[in-house]
């Protein structure tokens, strides 16, 4: 998975602090310092092995196989209104840390880009480059409790989904806020949303606002689970 290259200032900001840092030192608090170092000692026997599991990474496609036409708009409800200013992303449930992130908390994080196949069950595919930031860094951050098994995703629309700890944790699930090096439309999840080649496209909840670390399976399980289609829908 190759970096985002950065004007030289930001990277700079980026590589001069953690992620973690630049996210806690935004809020000015006194303990952040302290933070950042128990934040890097192992803070969860379980999540600590996946994360540092050599999962097996899916090959990406160079940016010259990107099929810009075809990445079809597939919405179930009205596009929601957001407003990028006041935006927030939840993180809770199980977890030492809960948090609030704001567009450009989430844009401190370590930046990634990748190139991979959108799949569609209804029968179409698309070669799509997605910007953003990891999923397992931005579930790092909260601090997770042990023993969590589920994510739960909440989005804008109304729409759900639920997600195993190991999938969620992989390094190519992201949380993209770029489509094919631009920012990422409205009508594909601004501000943002899952974007991962393990799994359909239906598992990738777009306008993305708060993700919620369980121990048990939701009832819930997704938008499209509940009305019979399967729940781990690999690719
Ligand atoms: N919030 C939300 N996320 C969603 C959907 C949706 O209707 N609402 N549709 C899903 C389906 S079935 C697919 S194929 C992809 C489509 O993403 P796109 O509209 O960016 O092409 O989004 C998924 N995520
Ligand atoms: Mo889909």
């Amino acid at each position: 998975m190759s970096k985002i290259l950065l004007p030289r200032r930001r990277f700079l900001e980026i590589s001069s602090l953690s992620s973690l840092g630049l996210i806690l030192g935004g809020c000015g608090a006194p303990w952040f310092e302290q933070e950042i170092f128990k934040a890097t000692e192992p803070f969860n026997q379980s999540i600590e092995s996946l994360l540092l599991n050599p999962n097996k990474l899916i090959a990406e496609f160079p940016t010259s196989s990107i099929e810009p036409e075809a990445l079809l708009v597939n919405t179930f409800n009205a596009t929601p209104k957001i407003d990028p200013n006041k935006f927030r992303l939840t993180v809770d449930g199980q977890v030492n840390r809960p948090l609030s992130l704001s567009i450009s908390d989430i844009q401190k994080i370590e930046p990634v880009r990748m190139t991979i196949r959108h799949v569609c069950v209804e029968g179409w595919s698309a070669i799509v480059s997605w910007g953003g930031v990891r999923l397992r860094d931005i579930i790092t951050l909260a601090l997770p409790k042990d023993g969590i098994n589920y994510v739960n995703f909440k989005s804008a629309d109304g729409y759900y989904e639920s997600w195993d700890i190991v999938s969620a944790l992989h390094p190519q699930t992201l949380l993209a806020y770029e489509k094919n090096n631009l920012p990422l439309p409205i009508d594909n999840g601004a501000p943002l949303r899952l974007a991962s080649p393990i799994k359909l496209g239906y598992k990738q909840s777009k306008w993305v606002t708060q993700i919620t670390l369980l121990k048990e399976k939701p009832k819930a399980l997704g938008y499209w689970e509940d009305q019979g289609y399967e729940w781990f829908a690999g690719l």
